[in-house]
């Protein structure tokens, strides 16, 4: 545990936000034959959508609505101190006008090109004191350089050029790594010697930055936290930081068929039983493909808001 760490063991409880060209499909994709398959930000994979038709959807994502100031507001009204947004997810798709490739929100979008998500919501963040950090996935279904050992280091190169181009064009306050793995693939392994390097890298950059334990191999000494995913654990590793990461309903992406919202009794009991137990909780929304934070969780966000406020401790 070192100092950085600091403002986010205080914070306790933080937006997660999964956003990315497939929130375009909303959840769903029909096939040439006319069946249907739904998944959410995995969806181009479970769904085996062929690249070029992927990128095709992304040339129309326009997510004209997406407005940063209200994002900030829910997560303000809910209690949330910290904002996490996909940079990037396993498709590979950059939200922000990366120099690394053209498949970004910039390039590949029938997105207004003047704007830049990151930096209105670094904006909007700031000026509500609220601080942000970025998801961004390690494993990546686009670039054709990460499959294959052999040019691994070759996308490794790109990878290491985009996250600094996040530190220095947004100077985010956390990395949230994910992706450490290739299930196609499982010789190609991140290693701990990778993401050692990765971490060095990073902090060389900005010490400040608060990372994950996904940027290695999720041991403890990897980042500065564990992140156990939709559970909150008996039994939290002794003298490791945690975060407990969770979904609004039962996907990270937006998902119009997922109406299976939890409750905010429940919403509101994981908080405060993470937070009991020393933990951080990083609880989920999926804009749609227009940018709009669905109204069923703005609305449980301000449920716990209120609860907190009534109880004092907001
Ligand atoms: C990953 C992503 O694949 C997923 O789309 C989402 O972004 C989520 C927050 O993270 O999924 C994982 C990562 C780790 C585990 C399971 C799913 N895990 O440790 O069990």
């Amino acid at each position: 545990t070192s100092d950085r760490t600091g403002w986010w063991r205080q914070d306790r409880f933080g937006m997660f936000i999964h956003f990315g060209a497939y929130s375009q499909l909303e959840g769903q994709y029909q096939r040439a034959d006319g069946t249907v398959c739904r998944d959410a930000e995995w969806i181009k994979r479970n769904c085996q959508i062929p690249m070029s038709e992927y990128e095709d959807a992304a040339q129309d994502f326009n997510p004209a609505s997406f407005d940063a100031k209200a994002v900030v507001k829910a997560a303000k009204d809910a209690g949330q101190r910290y904002i996490v947004i996909t940079s990037k997810h396993h498709d590979g798709y950059a939200m922000w006008p990366t120099k690394q490739n053209t498949w970004n929100l910039r390039d590949h979008s029938s997105f207004d090109q003047r704007r830049d998500i990151l930096a209105e919501l670094k904006s909007a963040a700031d000026a509500a004191g609220i601080k942000l950090g970025f998801y961004y996935s390690i494993w990546d279904w686009h670039d054709p350089d990460f499959a294959d050992p052999a040019t691994f280091p070759r996308y490794e190169k790109r990878m290491y050029a985009q996250l600094k181009e996040l530190v220095d064009s947004y100077h985010p306050a956390l990395l949230w790594f994910d992706g450490e793995w290739d299930a196609d693939n499982p010789t190609n392994t991140w290693s701990a010697q990778d993401g050692e390097r990765l971490q060095t890298y990073l902090h060389g950059l900005d010490p400040d930055l608060i990372t994950n334990n996904r940027v290695g191999k999720r041991r403890v000494v990897d980042g500065d936290y564990g992140t156990p995913e939709q559970e909150i654990p008996d039994a939290p590793v002794a003298g490791q930081l945690w975060e407990s990461c969770m979904t609004l309903n039962g996907h990270w992406g937006f998902a119009t068929y997922d109406q299976d919202w939890k409750s905010p009794a429940t919403l509101t009991r994981n908080l405060l039983d993470i937070a009991s137990r020393g933990g951080n909780y990083l609880l989920n929304v999926g804009p749609d493909k227009l940018g709009r934070v669905p109204q069923p969780s703005v609305d449980r966000l301000r449920e716990i808001g209120s609860w907190l406020r009534t109880s004092g401790q907001g």
